[in-house]
């Protein structure tokens, strides 16, 4: 058994990397209570998701995860990208960010396409560490649909035959195709090939 501290405070977050990680052989301990916010100080995902691991590694001694996402719109040059969480405000809810998305994108014609992109990464306590991805393409709605996932989801269509937004999806049904998904995925290859 391979065990993580998770370095993301995000619960959604850290529940769907439990949910897809765990049936592979995956646990993820609790992120200690009082462990320090990490400013995300860099202009990537990469960036951010290392110093999230490397910070969380440090101060517990144990190997540790981060999850960094950020969702690009190709009409908007790629924002919210690394800003996605703060997109309309320092403090801004999920629904804050999803009304800024649908103003912004007011003008535009469909389909205004748009991936999600995961960035997981892991830090030793010896001072290694490494990232992977993973994407998923999509557009985004005119109006928000379903009840399920979170942030961004009920505003973000899949492509294709099947056009539900991913708050249309049953959890398991996310966490089979999604970003995050992808870059577990790559996570656990990673793994196997060290
Ligand atoms: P941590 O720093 O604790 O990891 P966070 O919420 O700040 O949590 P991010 O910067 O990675 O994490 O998240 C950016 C935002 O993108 C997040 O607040 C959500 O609004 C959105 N987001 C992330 N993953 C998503 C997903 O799977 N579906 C929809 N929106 C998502």
């Amino acid at each position: 058994m391979v065990r993580f501290v998770l370095a993301t405070a995000n619960v959604h977050k850290g529940n769907e990397m439990r949910a897809i990680l765990g049936p592979l052989g995956i646990e993820l301990g609790d992120r200690p209570h009082g462990a320090a916010e990490v400013d995300e100080t860099e202009d990537t995902l990469e960036g951010n998701a290392l110093l999230k691991a490397r910070a969380l590694s440090q101060t517990t001694g144990l190997a540790a995860i981060a999850d960094d996402t950020g969702l690009f719109v190709d009409a908007l040059g790629g924002q919210p990208g690394v800003r996605s969480a703060r997109y309309a405000g320092e403090r801004a809810s999920y629904e804050d960010n999803v009304v800024k998305l649908l103003a912004e994108l007011a003008q535009t014609p469909e389909p205004r396409t748009a991936r999600f992109r995961t960035v997981i990464a892991v830090a030793y306590p010896e001072g290694e560490s490494f990232s992977v991805a993973g994407e998923l393409e999509g557009t985004i709605a005119v109006s928000a649909r379903g009840a399920g996932g979170f942030g961004y989801d009920p505003v973000f269509e899949l492509r294709g035959v099947d056009r539900r937004t991913l708050a249309e999806l049953s959890e398991n049904e996310k966490n089979v195709v999604s970003h995050r998904a992808r870059a577990l995925r790559a996570l656990v290859e990673e793994l196997a090939s060290r």
